[in-house]
């Protein structure tokens, strides 16, 4: 008994970190968690990884294990804390193609230290406080184990990991097919396998993306690709070059979301501005964003590219060396000057190198602009579109212009400047600042759009005009469902509140009212090619006045139509009219089976940069 007794003090480092770290690993999945996955079952993919690196720093002698275990514990934990706060406001997981774009996090510090929260800081409570203590104990103790014995344990011990942690990636690789590589579902996988195994897993598959970048491309792929784009190409019979030689002004607003509109707080309209412009145009009430990782500019890549954005990391960093067939440059070629206006600085998302991919001839950014005011992260909208009005009016029609709005960007803390629109009881809540925020923006938005009707520029100009992502992150769910009056709260419901407006204003009015077709950003751009008659090639989307398939892919692998949502997330389908789970039957799994092939394809042409091999 005092031989185990001191055995076990003598690697009372080791006995510290199995405890810490597991969990540490278990209460990260359960930050995660949505109720689908039983905290138990996280136990083993949760402990393997630990016993992996137990067992390498058993080969050390007793100072240099204690600090190589203390070194892996501040890396565990930082992983953990910044994996959470990511997740507070993306809604997914930190991973390597994101860290390489991190430096963009800098100009959005503001949203990053507001999702911080003291608790999350418990995570280093053990490396602060009790582990620097336990190692100094450990050093002292004199015992001291040959290495053969050392060597042996450690051989057993990594075995028994690695045979762990084969069972639960085998389990999830059975159940998901094709997650572990595409890692189309970032969240599921570390709830799954927890954090450890999760960001060795995206090493692995970074690393080998770039390989797979120098690999040739498979002929295969591309004929299965081509064949898919022609199956997916519109009939093209309502409104075919409706709007040929019209203007197009195209303005997403950042963080407008569809549940503001004809909504009301405190007894006022939230957006009566845009709820005048939605009567008087054809309106989009089954719209959806569909961006990932890379946020406003997923948005952008998508309404001029209508191809996916990246599984993992943004489009506008990762593959700003491809090439592209995008719509900008699809004006072009057809006579019309195009330019980008957005009253931020010029290399955020890369936008600089991206605009001019994409074929835009000018781009105005922050540099263009008098910052005369200034509001949250930057130049105000009010100012923006003020300015922007000027410059519109200068450009040689016919044109495409894209504005990208600001003001209404999270926390929407910089509530003084909004206005003083009365938001009652939501005061100083999250999304009562957000309604303060996107009131202001609607105002703005309706001075602009006046502005063009009166100087007769929506005479010869079709409006369209959407929101780039959602506003409410989900850890505030409560607070959007309170204020719906929602009582459940299911994956279905939550879903359900992910959509955008999108709205199309043509000339004189000649067409408007409300279309319940289901779609999405990836949709914008063939819809444009019918309108104005452009060439539209290789678009994964569809047109939204004639659409082949009612279905709108997310980049997790999850789909909506009219009837079924399918959660990738929670791996279960809902009936969309009643809510309710429903199992999975032939045509589902085929649906889900196309779901997959198309990000699939999606993400073919941005690794091997393919878009010109593409038949035309
Ligand atoms: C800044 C803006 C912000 O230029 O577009 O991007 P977001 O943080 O919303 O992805
Ligand atoms: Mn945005």
């Amino acid at each position: 008994m005092n031989r185990l007794n001191s055995f076990f003090l003598d690697f009372l480092d080791v006995v510290f970190f199995i405890v810490c770290v597991t969990f540490k690993i278990l209460m990260y999945g359960r930050h995660l968690e949505t109720g689908y996955i039983k905290i138990i079952s996280l136990f083993i993919p949760a402990i393997a990884p630990v016993i992996i690196i137990i067992s390498i720093s058993l080969i050390l002698k007793a100072k240099a294990r204690s600090r190589m275990l203390y070194i892996f514990n501040i890396v565990i934990s930082s992983f953990i804390v910044s994996d959470i706060i990511y997740f507070r406001y993306f809604k997914d997981i930190i991973s390597l193609p994101v860290l390489i774009s991190g430096f963009q996090l800098g100009a959005v510090k503001s949203s990053v230290s507001n999702l911080m929260n003291i608790k999350d800081f418990l995570y280093f409570t053990d490396v602060i406080f009790i582990i620097p203590f336990v190692n100094r104990y450990v050093r002292k103790r004199k015992n001291k184990f040959p290495l053969n014995y050392r060597i042996s344990i450690a051989v057993v011990l990594l075995l028994f990991g690695i045979g762990m942690d084969f069972i639960s990636f085998y389990g999830l690789s059975k159940e998901q097919p094709r997650l572990l590589s595409a890692m189309y579902n970032k969240v599921y996988i570390s709830r799954k396998l927890g954090v450890l195994n999760y960001h060795c897993l995206d090493i692995y598959n970074s690393l080998s993306a770039n390989i797979t970048k120098m690999t040739p491309v498979s002929r295969e792929k591309i004929n299965a690709i081509n064949t898919f784009m022609d199956n997916n190409k519109s009939d093209n019979k309502n409104l075919k070059g409706y709007s040929k030689e019209k203007n197009l002004i195209m303005i997403q607003v950042e963080a407008l979301q569809e549940f503001v509109i004809n909504a009301s707080v405190n007894g006022q309209e939230i957006t009566p501005n845009l709820n005048r412009w939605v009567n008087r145009s054809v309106y989009f009430d089954n719209f959806y964003y569909q961006v990932a990782a890379g946020g406003t500019s997923d948005a952008e890549f998508m309404t001029n590219n209508s191809i996916y954005p990246a599984a993992a990391g943004a489009v506008y960093f990762l593959y700003s060396g491809n090439k592209f067939s995008a719509m900008p440059e699809n004006f072009k070629n057809n006579g019309y000057s195009t330019a980008a206006f957005h009253g931020f600085r010029e290399n955020f998302w890369n936008r600089q190198i991206m605009y001019k991919k994409f074929g835009f001839d000018n781009f105005y950014g922050e540099k263009s602009y008098k910052k005369d005011e200034s509001i949250g992260l930057g130049l105000s909208d009010r100012s923006f579109l003020n300015q922007s009005l000027i410059k519109l009016n200068n450009m040689k029609s016919p044109y495409y212009a894209f504005l990208i709005t600001l003001t209404s960007h999270f926390p929407y803390d910089d509530v003084d400047k909004y206005g003083d629109f009365d938001v009652g009881n939501l005061k100083g809540t999250l999304l009562g600042n957000y309604l303060k925020a996107i009131h202001y923006t609607d105002e703005q938005l309706g001075v602009f759009l006046n502005a063009l009707d009166e100087n007769g520029t929506l005479e010869n100009s079709v409006v369209m005009l959407y929101g780039d992502h959602y506003a409410i992150p989900k850890d505030k769910e409560q607070q959007l469902f309170k204020f719906l009056n929602v009582n459940s709260t299911s994956e279905m419901d939550w879903e359900g509140l992910q959509k955008v407006p999108l709205l199309i204003h043509f000339p004189n009015e000649s067409v408007k009212g409300v279309n319940h077709v289901y779609g999405g950003e990836m949709d914008i751009y063939p819809t444009v090619c019918n309108l104005f008659d452009l060439p539209g090639k290789n678009m994964f989307g569809k047109d939204l006045f004639n659409p082949k398939n009612q279905k709108v892919i997310f980049r997790n692998g999850s789909f909506i139509d009219k009837n079924y949502y399918s959660s990738s997330q929670d791996d279960v389908y809902y009936d969309v009219k009643t809510g309710k789970e429903v199992p999975e039957n032939s045509s589902l799994r085929k649906d889900k089976e196309d779901v997959l092939n198309q990000l699939e394809y999606s993400d073919y042409i941005l690794k091997h940069n393919v878009i010109d091999k593409l038949d035309k």
